[in-house]
């Protein structure tokens, strides 16, 4: 049975600590694709139909969270949460954000400004908790034949924080997988 989180970062179930995890980042960048990648039952979701922006791929928003359960490779348990990325939302951040052990920020490289996107995002996020662990994962580069990460790292170190960024395929789960390893490697 899976536990609800409670205060801390990491939370007992009967066999082993479960570390809650985050997903954060704008509208369309694959959060709620991530969380179903990697969860082996299907995750909850609460997802709306789109009224303005809809495309091929993407007719619907979240509108609260989704949230799954996974087990890494080794066999860590997961607990991962996804939050909304419209603005209107914003609400639930904190409350999502209540006992992580931390956060994946999610960008898409086809969004006009990634670096600008990069620190809104480190800027939302450590606003909330300035301690979090926070991982970046730039999705939809298959999509953007311009981009180039190192805008983004530029803007990571303005931040002056130590967060790693990668890119990935969020529909793809040993990549998606790969983002939550270098978050957890900061457990250790
Ligand atoms: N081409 C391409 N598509 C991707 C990639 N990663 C995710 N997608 C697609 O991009 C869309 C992302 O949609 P969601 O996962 O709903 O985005 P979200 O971040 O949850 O958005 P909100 O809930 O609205 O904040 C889906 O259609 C995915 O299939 C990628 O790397 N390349
Ligand atoms: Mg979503």
């Amino acid at each position: 049975m899976i536990r609800p989180p409670m205060e801390p970062a990491t939370m007992q179930t009967q066999d082993a600590a479960v570390a809650k995890l985050v997903l954060a980042g704008p509208m369309g960048a694959g959060k709620t694709t991530a969380i179903r990648s990697i969860t082996d039952a299907a995750p909850v979701s609460t997802e709306m139909p789109l009224s303005e922006g809809a495309s091929d791929d993407k007719d619907t928003t979240t509108v609260a969270l989704d949230f799954g359960h996974a087990v890494l490779e080794d066999g860590t348990p997961l607990l991962v949460y996804g939050m909304p990325g419209q603005e209107r939302f914003a609400f639930m951040r904190p409350i999502l954000l209540e006992g992580a052990f931390g956060v994946v920020i999610i960008l898409n490289a086809v969004d006009e400004d990634v670096s600008a996107q990069c620190e809104h995002w480190l800027r939302e996020i450590t606003a909330i908790d300035a301690d979090l662990p926070v991982v970046i994962g730039i999705t939809h580069t298959d999509r953007s034949a311009s981009f180039s990460i190192e805008p983004v790292r530029a803007a990571i170190r303005n931040s002056g924080m130590p967060v790693p960024a990668f890119t990935f395929d969020a529909r793809d789960k040993q990549q998606t997988f790969h983002l939550m390893r270098a978050l957890l490697m900061d457990m250790q």
